[in-house]
């Protein structure tokens, strides 16, 4: 008889937690959830490696012929790329159809996102919600402007001011007409400088409206329709301007009127702003709307009395992704951690209700829960979950208030039930955040001057050596959070100003970069003393990823303020997106290179397979946009791309002289100090 041999026990691959982040508590509760036998996505991602020609952007499903795969040859490509799909497409047709749905699913998720705002909004404007109220009226009539809505009326040859309830409903009619209309152009499209709006229109690439643009990238990649690379992009650039222009912009400036356009404030990030003793509700996702109102309820007297009736000292309200952003810039609600920590919020075992509504939810999150005691509440009419777990309570802005007190009262009676195990990370960092257009302009060029005249000023005499916008996602492929703050840190080293956005500027948060002591610490002498002087962090947090139009408007600005150019592409910024993950994030960046602005992607980009059209987004497009698309893992080659960029564009506007000038000053003023 045969003996069987023994079969090896499989080896059960697990995340080392200090390879997967950065962030001590991160690490922490890795670890816990590894002893528990709780599965995380850093454990998955060791099990699970990416598909090595679908990371290329070269695998094609767009029919049951395939997927064809069409792998680069060993060696490269020699001569002509004979590589063909079954049909005979190309890798640079594949490519780019792939990279352009990308864009379509992205601009889709943030432009949606923004539709549902105007639905709220144009709810509170006809005063048919009691739950929300048009709060900045300011940017109502500023918007309304935008939109080409009247904001005066002639009475008896008088003109006079219309009234604001007219304004606002016909803000949220007009506003939500730019999803669909079936004539004409976006109407935003001519808040870009003149030039800028001169090259789309060249180009052929003014959006016409929102929803068109998506369902126009879904019918050319059908299979059997547009062939052509350049042709395709082409239509990849009108798709991503009517998010950043168009989807995004509207969604920002429709909740800065509705909820409040944010002011700098102070709150903390990480997970040790959970408390033990209070009930803990967490709020992920990226629409506002419904958590809007949790805030409010869950810091009424009535629910904070309830919540002590039931033992806890209170109740802490905290925020993972754009949701948290979202909450912190307007309410100060502090971050609990980025996207790569929402299962690690629930492993404290102190999560008594975790409440998303779309984008960036992970499944896993279901079974992460039954593990503990948390509630899992899903908001959101298009976001449920199979699992059996989880309660759904749909947002309707008819009821939402009373959903919100729903919801936080669940959370309240379930911290009773938690679990004797808790352990909370005991770290958390101070940060200021809630910046904006406004902010910006009114700290670096006070209230009286109203412009961006110091921060221009700043740039050209070389304080500020340029601006980076640096946004997105973490991506379970990189450790959490540590090209991000690499990146961010060698660029404010080299005094460059950073905007940033969605985890990124969580992860800047968690670590310091967001509090004004920061830059005497940290940032090159030159940004160090303005910053200083008018008492700003060296890294500025603008919001969530739909706020990234702040970037947009904020760069506009300085172009209107004179002395750097006539056109984003001319002024000394570039732009990073140092772990991204999400198709919003090539969406984002397609905006940003198509807007003039030279673009750097960490990871990797899924156009590494097809040459030939890589070479066109990359270099090509500078040429046509003056932004273009870049790739660079290495987190230090990648900023130092950057200040290359933004040092070349000081040359071409002749101020890098004065830069060498201030460098000199300063040593200088330190040996005379010495
Ligand atoms: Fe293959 Fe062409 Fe079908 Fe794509 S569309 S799967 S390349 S046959
Ligand atoms: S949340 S899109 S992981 S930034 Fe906006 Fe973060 Fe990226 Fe989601």
């Amino acid at each position: 008889m045969a003996v069987e041999k023994e079969k090896p026990e499989k080896e059960v691959k697990m995340a080392d937690p200090i390879k997967a982040s950065i962030d001590v508590a991160s690490q922490e509760m890795i670890s816990r959830a590894q002893k528990l036998g709780v599965e995380t996505i850093f454990d998955r991602a060791e099990k699970m490696k990416p598909c090595n020609i679908g990371i290329q952007g070269i695998c094609c499903k767009n029919c049951a012929m395939g997927p064809c795969r069409l792998p680069l040859p060993k060696g490269g490509i020699q001569g002509e790329d004979e590589r063909k799909g079954l049909c005979g497409a190309t890798a640079n047709t594949i490519a780019a159809r792939n990279f352009i749905r990308m864009i379509a699913g992205g601009a889709a998720a943030h432009s949606d996102h923004g539709r549902s705002v105007a639905e709220v909004f144009i709810s509170a404007a006809r005063k048919e919600t009691d739950a929300y109220q048009i709060k900045d009226t300011v940017k109502l009539v500023e918007v309304a402007k935008h939109l080409g809505i009247a904001t005066t009326v002639e009475v008896d040859g008088e003109e006079l001011d219309r009234d604001l309830d007219e304004i606002a409903v016909e803000v949220g009619e007009v506003a939500l007409g730019e999803w669909g209309k079936a004539e004409g152009e976006l109407l935003y499209l001519k808040r870009a400088p003149k030039p800028r709006y001169e090259i789309w229109k060249k180009q052929g690439v003014l959006p016409r409206n929102i929803d068109r643009e998506i369902v126009d990238i879904m019918h050319r990649t059908h299979m059997g329709v547009d062939q052509d690379y350049k042709n395709l992009i082409k239509q990849g650039t009108r798709c991503s301007l009517a998010d950043g222009w168009g989807g995004s912009m509207l969604a920002t400036d429709l909740q800065d009127i509705l909820f409040g356009t944010p002011s700098p404030l102070q709150s903390e990030a990480n997970l040790g702003i959970m408390k033990e003793d209070h009930v803990n509700i967490i709020v992920h996702g990226h629409e506002p709307v419904l958590s809007e109102l949790i805030v409010a309820v869950a810091e009424s007297q009535e629910m904070i009395d309830y919540a002590k009736s039931i033992g806890a000292k209170g109740i802490q309200l905290g925020g993972i992704c754009c949701t948290a952003n979202e909450m912190l810039q307007r309410h100060g609600v502090p971050l609990a951690g980025t996207f790569l920590q929402q299962e690690l919020a629930i492993i404290t075992g102190a999560c008594d209700a975790m409440v998303v509504d779309v984008q960036c939810v992970m499944q896993n999150l279901a079974n992460v829960a039954k593990c503990f005691h948390t509630k899992l509440i899903t908001t959101h009419p298009m976001a449920k979950m199979e699992q059996d777990n989880v309660l759904h309570i749909e947002f309707d802005e008819h009821h939402a208030l009373e959903d919100a007190k729903r919801i936080v009262k669940i959370a309240i009676d379930n911290y009773k039930k938690r679990g004797a195990d808790v352990m909370i990370p005991q770290h958390k960092a101070a940060q200021v955040a809630g910046f904006g257009v406004e902010s910006i302009e009114y700290h670096l060029g006070g209230s009286f001057r109203g412009s961006y005249y110091t921060l221009n000023d700043n740039i050209i005499n070389g304080r500020i050596r340029g601006v980076a916008g640096v946004v997105g996602c973490n991506n379970a492929r990189t450790r959490h959070n540590e090209q991000h703050l690499l990146i961010c840190k060698e660029l404010i080293k080299n005094d460059v100003l950073v905007l940033t956005t969605g985890c990124t500027a969580i992860a800047c948060a968690m670590d310091g970069l967001l509090a004004p002591e920061t830059a005497a610490a940290a940032a090159g002498p030159g940004l160090a003393e303005v910053c200083e002087t008018v008492g700003l962090p060296p890294v500025l947090h603008l919001g969530s990823c739909v706020d990234n139009s702040r970037i947009l408007l904020a760069a506009t600005e300085v172009v209107k303020a004179g002395g750097l150019g006539n056109d984003l592409s001319d002024l000394p910024v570039a732009g990073s997106a140092p772990e991204w993950m999400s198709e919003k994030a090539i969406s984002i960046g397609q905006y940003f290179v198509t807007s003039g602005v030279y673009t750097v992607f960490g990871v990797t980009l899924p156009t590494s397979g097809a040459p030939v059209f890589h070479d066109y987004i990359s270099k090509e497009f500078e040429n046509i946009y003056g932004g273009m698309w870049d790739v660079e893992a290495d987190p230090i080659k990648h900023a130092q791309l950057m200040i290359a960029h933004i040092d070349k564009k000081r040359k071409a506007l002749g101020i890098d002289r004065a830069r060498e000038r201030v460098l000199m000053d300063m040593a200088d003023r330190q040996a005379l100090q010495g």
